[in-house]
C-alpha cells in the first residue's frame, strides 16, 4: 500500500512539474521573448522637452494633443524621480512644441503620477474634460480636470473605488462617467504573477458613474488601453498578453457585450481612434522581456500597428512603424492627426512623424 502511495505521489509531483514547465514555456511565448522586429521607420523628429515618457497621448478634433508624461510604475524603468506632468501640443502649429499644463485646484502635485488619459467634450457647452489615471504612492485613482484655457487645467474631482484597483487606462463617456481597465487581477505581485503564469484571464473593465460602479466586461489576461468608436457605439480594449484588440458593443445598462477580437501579433498598449476614419492606432511592445529587463545595450523596441475596417469581416492589420529601441524605446501610444503621427513611450522620448 505504502508503495502505491509513493508511486502516486511521485506521479503527481512529476505531472505538476511538467505542468509548471509547460506554463513557463507558454509564458515565454506570450511575452514574445524571442521576437526581434526589423526596423521600419517614418520621417520623424523628437518632440522637445519629452525625455521621461509620454505613456498616453490623445488629440482633440482641432489638433490639440494632450500628453501624460513621467510615469513611474512598479517593475518598469523610469528615467526621472520627479513628479509626472501633463503637456499640451498644438499640431496645427508649424513647429509644435509641448507646453506644460498648469494645474489649478487641490490636487497634490508632488505625488502626481499620470498614466492613461482620455478627453470628453460636453456637447451642451463644448467644454472639455480631461480624465487622467493617477498613481500617487502607486495607488490607483482617476482625476477629472476641466481644460479652461490655452495651458490651464482646473482639477474638479478625484475618484477612487475598490473596483478601480489597478487602473491602466480610461475612456470618458460623460462629464463624470468612464470605463477603465484593470491591468492586474490582484494587488499582490506574487498572486498576480501566478494568474499570468496559469493563464487566468481575470482582469476587468469597470464602468464608473456617480450613481453606479460595476464590472462591465471581464476575461482579459491584461487589460491595457481602452477607447471608443467615433459614433460612441463600440468600446475597444487591448488585451496586451492575449495579443489582440477586443471589440465590445455598449448597452443601455452600461454593460459591454463582446463582439469579436482582432489579432495584432504584438503586445499592444494604448489605443487611439482616428476621429475621421475610425481606424485604430496602437502603440505596442514587440518583446515584453526586453521591456521588463531593461538593458540599454539591448533596448526594448517599439512598434505602431494600425487596424482599418475593424468592424468588417476582414479588418486590415498593418505595421506602420518599428524600431529596435535605438530611436525610441517602449512605445505605448500612437496618435494620428491630419497626416501626422505622435508616438509616445512608457519612459523614453516621443516622436512626431509624417505619415504622408
Ligand atoms: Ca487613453
Ligand atoms: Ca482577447
Ligand atoms: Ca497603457
Amino acid at each position: 500500500m505504502a508503495m502505491v502511495k509513493k508511486t502516486l505521489l511521485a506521479a503527481l509531483v512529476a505531472a505538476f512539474a511538467a505542468f509548471i514547465g509547460h506554463r513557463f514555456l507558454k509564458l515565454k511565448e506570450i511575452s514574445l521573448a524571442s521576437r526581434e522586429v526589423p526596423v521600419k521607420h517614418l520621417r520623424c523628429h523628437y518632440i522637445k522637452n519629452i525625455e521621461c515618457g509620454a505613456e498616453d497621448i490623445t488629440i482633440l478634433k482641432d489638433g490639440l494633443a494632450f500628453l501624460s508624461t513621467g510615469l513611474k510604475y512598479p517593475g518598469m524603468p523610469s528615467f526621472s524621480d520627479k513628479p509626472g506632468k501633463l503637456y499640451i501640443l498644438d499640431l496645427l502649429h508649424p513647429r509644435p512644441i509641448p507646453v506644460e499644463l498648469q494645474i489649478k485646484g487641490k490636487l497634490d502635485l508632488s505625488s502626481f503620477n499620470p498614466h492613461g488619459i482620455s478627453v470628453y467634450t460636453d456637447e451642451a457647452d463644448e467644454s472639455i474634460y480631461l480624465f487622467v489615471v493617477n498613481h500617487p504612492q502607486y495607488k490607483s485613482q482617476v482625476e477629472i480636470f476641466r481644460f479652461v484655457e490655452e495651458d490651464t487645467l482646473v482639477h474638479l474631482k478625484t475618484i477612487t473605488h475598490p473596483l478601480l484597483r489597478s487602473i491602466n487606462d480610461v475612456v470618458a463617456v460623460g462629464v463624470e462617467s468612464f470605463y477603465a481597465t484593470n491591468d492586474r487581477a490582484f494587488p499582490s505581485d506574487s498572486l498576480n504573477f501566478l494568474t499570468i503564469l496559469l493563464g487566468l484571464p481575470w482582469c476587468e473593465v469597470v464602468y464608473y458613474s456617480p450613481g453606479e460602479v460595476k464590472v462591465a466586461a471581464n476575461g482579459f489576461l491584461l487589460a491595457n488601453g481602452i477607447n471608443i468608436s467615433p459614433d460612441k457605439r463600440y468600446i475597444y480594449v487591448s488585451d496586451l498578453l492575449d495579443h489582440d484588440i477586443d471589440v465590445f458593443e455598449r448597452q443601455e445598462g452600461k454593460d459591454l457585450v463582446y463582439i469579436k477580437s482582432v489579432a495584432v501579433g504584438s503586445l499592444c498598449d494604448n489605443i487611439e481612434v482616428d476621429h475621421r476614419t475610425g481606424d485604430i492606432w496602437l502603440g505596442c511592445h514587440p518583446n515584453a522581456i526586453k521591456f521588463l529587463n531593461y538593458d540599454p545595450e539591448d533596448p526594448p523596441g517599439s512598434e505602431v500597428i494600425q487596424i482599418k475596417n475593424i468592424h468588417s469581416e476582414q479588418p486590415v492589420v498593418s505595421q506602420v512603424y518599428a524600431d529596435n529601441g535605438h530611436v525610441i524605446m517602449a512605445s505605448a501610444v500612437a496618435a494620428p492627426y491630419a497626416g501626422k503621427l505622435l508616438i509616445g513611450s512608457v519612459f523614453h522620448k516621443a516622436l512626431l512623424c509624417d505619415l504622408k
